[in-house]
């Protein structure tokens, strides 16, 4: 079976049969060969369908598990992407906030994304300049089940945040998992939930920073709040942190959401002032090659880490990760 009108029409027979599973591996099978924009979106489609047809997602009682201290270090502990593990990640977030992971993508797999990601901005250009067009295969406006809430205000933002939001380019999507995939973090993120993985429509960003973005402190948690068990990952698909803008991040488990609010900034931003009264030895400007990332929760105050001797334009995907059990459903939910 090779032929995408055969294909498509065997994963309508799977999902009718509330075979969402085997519906994905199929389209994921028949992507490995040729690329097609018609699977992708379909594919992205059935994984968002899917995780409605869960039945009561349950994950573990205790959440995390609490994990010794492996680093005597103020700074971010770093791993090489075949040393991550959950307890590891664990261990990282409970006792510096975030995780540095080298080499989480290939260069190859970097640089398809990139191409991929320049091709979702200038169809999102495209339809800015005009709605009524069709802006190409590699920009498909994601149409959520219509209990749920998206469209105008999630993309106006994430264009004014140099974004273009990731389940837009079903074939980023599909990059980005597959490359996940390679890198086992499915498995990881199976294991550090305690149970299958979800990934967020609003939450998954294919980002290009210019060297005068604006940064801004905040924790995700102001909005995604503290009760869901998430797992940020942030991916850079540029050098940056030297040239081009990386990240700021506190190397510090924060138990609590700091002060929000201040001039001139989001309702959920903290201001200068109020991250001053932290510790500002902890604050890490990793340097980030292509395909490392920084794995980091809800409650890991951070910004993008930018500087005026900054002259480079840096490529980034932000993927947030959920447990089912506590999926924080306005997010807008894709079963990974
Ligand atoms: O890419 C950036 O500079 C910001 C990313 C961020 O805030 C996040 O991933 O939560
Ligand atoms: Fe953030």
């Amino acid at each position: 079976m090779s032929d995408t009108a055969t294909v498509l029409a065997r994963a309508e027979q799977l999902v009718s049969a509330g075979r969402y599973s085997d519906a994905i591996q199929l389209l994921t099978e028949n992507l490995a060969g040729a690329r097609d924009a018609a699977l992708e979106t379909r594919l992205l489609q059935i994984r968002h369908a899917a995780f409605d047809a869960l039945r009561e997602p349950a994950g573990p009682e205790q959440w995390p598990r609490p994990e010794p201290d492996r680093w005597p270090i103020e700074g971010l502990p770093e791993v090489h992407a075949s040393e991550l593990d959950a307890a590891t990640v664990g261990a990282a977030l409970q006792h510096h906030g975030a995780l540095l992971v080298r080499g989480l993508l290939d260069e190859e797999r970097a640089a398809t994304l990139r191409a991929t990601i320049d091709r979702a901005f200038a169809g999102a250009e495209r339809l800015r300049e005009d709605p009524k067009i069709d802006p190409g295969p590699d920009l498909r406006p994601f149409l959520p089940h219509d209990r749920y809430e998206f469209g105008p205000i999630e993309r106006a933002f994430a264009n004014f945040g140099s974004g273009v939001m990731g389940v837009d380019c079903p074939a980023a999507m599909y990059e980005m998992t597959e490359a996940l995939d390679a890198a086992g973090v499915r498995a990881l993120l199976t294991d550090y939930f305690g149970e299958s993985p979800a990934f967020s429509v609003k939450k998954t960003t294919l980002r290009r920073t210019e060297p005068d973005a604006p940064p801004g402190w905040h924790q995700d948690g102001a909005f995604l709040g503290m009760a869901s068990r998430a797992l940020n990952i942030w991916t850079a698909l540029t050098p940056c942190g030297v040239d081009a803008p990386g990240i700021d991040v506190f190397a510090l488990n924060f138990d609590h959401l700091v002060r929000t609010g201040g001039p001139n900034i989001y309702d959920w931003s903290v201001s200068d002032e109020t991250a001053s009264r932290y510790d500002a030895d902890r604050i890490v400007r990793p340097v980030f090659e292509a395909g490392d990332a920084l794995l980091f929760d809800q409650m890991t105050l951070h910004r993008t880490g930018v500087d005026s001797t900054m002259t480079k334009t840096r490529y980034a995907v932000e993927m947030w990760f959920f447990a089912p059990s506590t999926y924080p459903i306005e997010q807008i939910p894709i079963l990974y």
